[in-house]
């Protein structure tokens, strides 16, 4: 199942060339550490253990900690993702959705516990921001 989506994932992605730089940091609604229906979760561990919770994009995970775990920056530490948006999300490398170091383009419901190898590459360690993409 994994590797099915990951596949899928990396099948769209040169299609998205062009990824369009949404205004990050709505930060209307206050993440609590738990990952739920709606929102996009990034977690510090494998196999989705220590939840950073999203239902807005965030460009900027340099002032992001773990929200149950203060202290430990989101910026360069997720080990594992899950989807539970409704819309597709981007996972940017680089800050500011800078592209340069690759991204993973992740349809709702995407999720990979382990970013050591997802899609043929490691993504372990290196998420700096993400941008959900609504049609
Ligand atoms: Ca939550
Ligand atoms: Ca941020
Ligand atoms: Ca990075």
């Amino acid at each position: 199942m994994k590797r099915i989506m990951a596949r899928l994932a990396f099948a769209t992605a040169g299609m998205v060339a062009a990824v369009p730089l949404l205004a990050g940091t709505a930060g209307a609604v206050a993440q609590d550490g738990n990952c739920e229906d709606l929102e996009f979760c990034v977690f510090r561990q494998i196999d989705r253990d220590w939840a950073a919770d999203w239902k807005a994009s965030d460009t900027y995970y340099a002032n992001n900690d773990y929200p149950l775990h203060p202290g430990y920056t989101v910026n360069n530490s997720a080990s594992s993702v899950w989807n539970r948006n409704p819309c597709r999300v981007v996972l940017y490398n680089g800050i500011n959705g800078d592209t340069t170091g690759g991204w993973i383009n992740m349809p709702s419901g995407f999720v990979d516990n382990d970013l050591r190898e997802v899609g043929g590459i490691d993504f372990n360690n290196v998420a700096s921001g993400h941008s959900i993409a609504c049609p």
